[in-house]
Formats: C-alpha cells, sequence, structure tokens
C-alpha cells in the first residue's frame, strides 16, 4: 500500500470520469485535479505531467505518473483492492463462472473495446465533428461521406463487434461474470458511453449490453464521480 494519496488528473468531457468512478468504487483517499478543455482539446496544463498532455493521469502517491486508462484501473485495482473485490476469481475458485473465463478472454475482450471499437467510434465523431464545424456549404458533402463510409462498412462492423459483447454478457451481470465491476467493466463503459454519446449508438439493440450498462451508472459510485467532477459530455462538439 502507498503512502501518501494518488491524485487523479481529470479533464471534463473526457474518459477521466471511469478512473474517478474506480476511485470511487475503492474508497481510498485521493487528491482531484480538474482540467477543462481548451477548446475542445486536452488542457495544456496536462503536458507539465505527462509528455502525451492527454486525460486522465494518475500520480501515484510515490509520485510515479501513470497514463492510460486501463494501466490507471490495472495500478488502483492492484494498490489498493486488498479485498478482491474488483478482481477476477481465479478460475477453479468461488465466484469464477466458466472454463473460459480466464485472463486470455479479458484480454480479448479489452483489445475489442481498445481497437475496434475505439476506432469505428473515433472515425464516427470525427466525421460527425468536421461537418458540425464546417461552413453550411460544404456540411452536406461531408455528411454524404460520412453517410457512405457508415454504410459501406462502419455501422455493419460496429454492430458485429457490439452483438459479440452483448453475448459475452449472456447470464453475466458483469463482463466478468462477478458481481461487481472489474477493470473489464471499467474499461469498456467508456467505449460504449463514446458509442452511445458521441457515435449515435442505439443500445436497444443489444439488451443484456443496455442492461449492463445502465447497471454501471446505477452505481452510487459512478453518480459520486459524476458530482465530484468537471462535467462528462461526449457530445460536447455538437454544442
Ligand atoms: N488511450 C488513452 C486516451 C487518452 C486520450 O486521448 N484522452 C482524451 C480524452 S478521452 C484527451 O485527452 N483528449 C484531448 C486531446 O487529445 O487533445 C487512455 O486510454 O487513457
Amino acid at each position: 500500500m502507498e503512502s501518501s494519496k494518488p491524485t487523479l488528473h481529470y479533464m471534463q468531457n473526457s474518459g477521466s470520469q471511469q478512473s474517478l468512478w474506480l476511485l470511487e468504487e475503492l474508497g481510498i483517499e485521493y487528491n482531484l485535479v480538474l482540467h477543462n478543455r481548451d477548446g475542445g482539446r486536452a488542457a495544456a496544463a496536462l503536458k507539465n505531467t505527462h509528455p502525451l498532455g492527454k486525460a486522465p493521469q494518475l500520480v501515484t502517491g510515490s509520485g510515479r505518473v501513470i497514463a492510460e486508462r486501463s494501466a490507471i484501473a490495472y495500478y488502483l485495482i492492484e494498490t489498493y483492492d486488498s479485498a478482491g473485490r474488483f478482481k477476477v476469481p481465479a478460475p477453479g475458485s468461488d465466484g469464477h463462472d466458466s472454463a473460459n473465463n480466464d485472463r486470455f478472454r479479458e484480454e480479448q475482450l479489452l483489445s475489442m473495446g481498445q481497437t475496434a471499437l475505439n476506432q469505428f467510434f473515433s472515425l464516427k465523431s470525427t466525421l460527425g465533428g468536421i461537418a458540425y464545424a464546417s461552413p453550411f456549404f460544404t456540411r452536406p458533402i461531408i455528411l454524404g461521406v460520412k453517410l457512405t463510409i457508415e454504410r459501406v462498412f462502419l455501422d455493419a462492423e460496429i454492430d458485429n463487434v457490439l452483438k459479440f459483447l452483448d453475448s459475452e454478457l449472456e447470464g453475466r451481470e458483469y463482463f466478468n461474470g462477478t458481481t461487481e465491476p472489474t477493470r473489464l467493466d471499467f474499461i469498456l463503459q467508456w467505449f460504449v458511453d463514446f458509442g452511445v454519446q458521441a457515435a449515435d449508438v442505439d443500445l436497444n439493440k443489444y439488451p443484456r449490453l443496455k442492461g449492463w450498462y445502465d447497471r454501471c451508472m446505477s452505481r452510487d459510485a459512478w453518480k459520486r464521480a459524476l458530482e465530484k467532477g468537471n462535467g462528462y459530455d461526449l457530445g460536447f462538439w455538437r454544442e
């Protein structure tokens, strides 16, 4: 256990919310530094702590800076979850739900969020953002390109991954079959929310995924994180 408190650098309207959610779930003491976006981009001050200058960042009790949400979640759970509340039970132990639910399945699902969903939703929301920011006479052209890309491959690819994730929740409250969220849920929740808020994903087509998404956001720790942060609206670029 670290001696001093960790510090979360949180930026409004970003995946910092999921790191704050985990800190609240853990119930530990921490410092919170709130950054506003600067013209939609990262606050310049985030470069003072990490060369990439992105959010979230976690400064550990011993001064080490950790970037990347999945690494932050990994570190926080390893360091502070001594009761194992948010860890995946070992195969064969109580609370473990199937022979194939192991580190390899977890890695596969994490990667689907970080690679497939992230690139699909980034493409969709970037095209939407460019159309939104462009002069009204070029907007229909950009929207036409966006609709063509969506029709030719993008929407089918997204549907493919979301259907798979939905099937992985068969008989499970959270992705690892636990009764509490694990790192997989803290990370995948971000990608699904990115899709819902910024890329027009309709979760009603994926009822198990929708149930899981609502379950995550009905947790007291999620709500406390929303109150402590300085805003969480992933469609902010439409304003
Ligand atoms: N792969 C990083 C993503 C970091 C990142 O790109 N964060 C976004 C907010 S969700 C950001 O800082 N955007 C502002 C910018 O790129 O200017 C992670 O998982 O933490």
